[in-house]
């Protein structure tokens, strides 16, 4: 797997914004191996959320896989842990020798095209603890990927998220900023995202 680890680091800044993007955390050829490879062993399912009485699709296909025993419930859904398969696993070792972090869990996001998308919200589940690091890999389409500011939404920042790059946000992000993935009128493929982070056990 080639990784560029350092030549391409970015921060991206803010108050009590602590994020670091990878640029091509991944060389093209090793990415394009990544994405087939995950499109094909992730068990990707369609969930759905209840909204004002309703029950709607969440827009975007989804997978949990963690150690055994690590349940996970976001928006109201329990996610029941998936067995690691290669693909994730090679991808959790390159996030967790970029991020300097052990992960023992991993959301897998496939978004199908610019219909697809995730809505604001924070990583900030308590079994995360309160400043968790979470590092997070893009393969596939480019994605807006944005933050505002808990307290002050006119306070925002972004940025475009291409293939292979990968994304780590630590300290106070989760706590004082919000992130989320547009939805977007322009023609896009399939994007997978592998959104790393370590479930503390009670
Ligand atoms: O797709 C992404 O880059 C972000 C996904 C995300 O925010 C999440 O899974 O919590």
């Amino acid at each position: 797997m080639a990784s560029q680890r350092g030549l391409f680091d970015e921060s991206i800044g803010g108050p009590g914004l602590d994020v670091v993007l990878v640029r091509g955390a991944l060389d093209e050829p090793a990415a394009d191996a990544a994405f087939a490879a995950l499109r094909v062993e992730i068990p990707w399912r369609q969930e759905h959320l209840r909204m004002f009485g309703s029950v709607v699709p969440v827009p975007r296909l989804e997978a949990w896989i963690a150690d055994e025993g690590l349940e996970y419930t976001y928006s109201g859904i329990a996610h029941t842990p998936q067995p690691w398969t290669p693909a994730v696993v090679a991808m959790r070792a390159l996030c967790a020798d970029l991020a300097g972090a052990s992960f023992n869990s991993v959301l897998c996001n496939l978004y199908r095209d610019g219909n697809d998308g995730v809505d604001w919200h924070a990583d900030d589940e308590r079994e995360f603890g309160r400043h968790p690091v979470i590092a997070s890999v893009s393969l596939g389409a480019t994605r807006r990927f944005d933050f505002r500011r808990v307290d002050d939404h006119s306070v925002r920042t972004g940025v475009d998220l291409h293939h292979g790059d990968v994304v780590i946000m630590r300290g106070t992000t989760q706590e004082l900023w919000r992130h989320r993935i547009p939805k977007t009128r322009r023609s896009v493929g399939e994007r997978i995202n592998l959104t790393f982070r370590e479930v503390l056990r009670r």
